[in-house]
């Protein structure tokens, strides 16, 4: 997530980390009472579903194979980091011992809100949490219960109350995860909830999810999301691509206009082996600089990308789309 804050750029970054190797066990790390500790398991007793997540043939209990937090970064011009924050956004709460990941961050009401994910074995839920200054933040707890993620705010109210994007994943397949509006007049207390994103394309037709808190147009809202496209076997974890959209002002229930996938991956490590979790562009934060936009993504789960478009050919490539089913 970015946010603009005393004429810079500030960055949270999700940062995810791995125990060592050390042949025979698999190390699954987890956070306790704001310490990072590893369980070692023998690697007999995993099984592995991707590069992310195991299963423990004992138990049947999921766990990451990483543990993620949150940094700050400053920087100038928006494209070269110029200082690291000294504080880190840690897993505090039992709801967050696995890792809080995928910060976006909103300007609303005079203070910055920063909607992340907090991972525990009660599951992947949404936390809320503010801040003024990037150097304390205050918790405000889960605002989305498990499974849901990309949660984003709009920074205006739209008739008197504010506004959510989410996306919660059900486990029956009757439908692809997608994206959800919902309203409150607190942030904390959700309601009034409504399908907002159904898939048109392939590209998209596995799941969908917000990227970075809308950005506020004459039109409407801009709203840059991801896709992804079915991998060729059941767990696979299938391509990510990023689309934008554009909501009516004061429906933002209504998709105005819709594009086909504007950002690919591309670098050798997006598409290749390199990375993590090839095959994954995941954007998160945009930076809003007249005619063009600053958007800042995940490239493979590995590194934090940013990719500059011209406004005029993001409107441009936006088609207008017939209204909701
Ligand atoms: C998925 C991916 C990971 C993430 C976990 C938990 O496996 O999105 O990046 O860490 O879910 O949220």
């Amino acid at each position: 997530g970015v946010a603009a804050h005393r004429g810079a750029v500030v960055l949270l970054v999700r940062v995810a980390e791995r125990p060592e190797a050390w042949a025979g066990w698999v190390g699954l790390p987890r956070w306790s009472e704001g310490r990072l500790v590893t369980d070692w398991v023998p690697e007999a007793e995993v099984q592995w579903i991707d590069p992310r997540v195991v299963r423990l043939r004992s138990t049947g209990q999921v766990r990451l194979t990483f543990a993620s937090h949150l940094r700050i970064a400053r920087s100038a011009d928006g494209f070269h980091v110029d200082a690291w924050g000294a504080t880190p956004l840690v897993p505090q709460s039992p709801w967050e011992e696995y890792g809080i990941e995928d910060p976006r961050i909103t300007w609303l009401d005079g203070r910055y809100w920063v909607t992340y994910v907090a991972v525990s074995r009660w599951g992947v839920a949404t936390a809320l949490a503010s801040t003024d200054d990037f150097e304390s933040f205050h918790r405000h707890g889960i605002i989305f219960a498990p499974e849901n993620k990309d949660v984003v705010l709009l920074s205006e109210r739209v008739g008197g109350r504010w506004a959510a994007i989410h996306r919660p994943a059900p486990a029956t397949p009757l439908g692809p995860p997608g994206m959800w509006l919902a309203f409150s007049s607190d942030l904390e207390h959700w309601g009034g909830h409504r399908p907002l994103v159904w898939p048109l394309g392939h590209w998209e037709s596995a799941r969908t999810g917000a990227g970075p808190p809308p950005l506020r147009t004459a039109e409407g809202w801009l709203l840059i999301y991801h896709g992804v496209a079915p991998g060729q076997r059941p767990h696979d974890i299938g391509r990510y691509q990023a689309g934008a959209l554009v909501l009516s002002a004061d429906n933002p229930a209504r998709v105005l206009r819709r594009s086909r996938p504007v950002l690919a991956p591309q670098t050798e490590t997006e598409e290749e082996e390199r990375g993590f979790v090839p095959g994954v562009v995941f954007p998160t934060g945009l930076v809003d600089r007249g005619e063009t936009l600053l958007v800042y993504y995940g490239a493979a789960d590995t590194c934090t990308a940013v990719v500059e478009w011209s406004r005029q050919e993001l409107e441009a490539v936006m088609e207008p789309v017939a209204s909701a089913p």
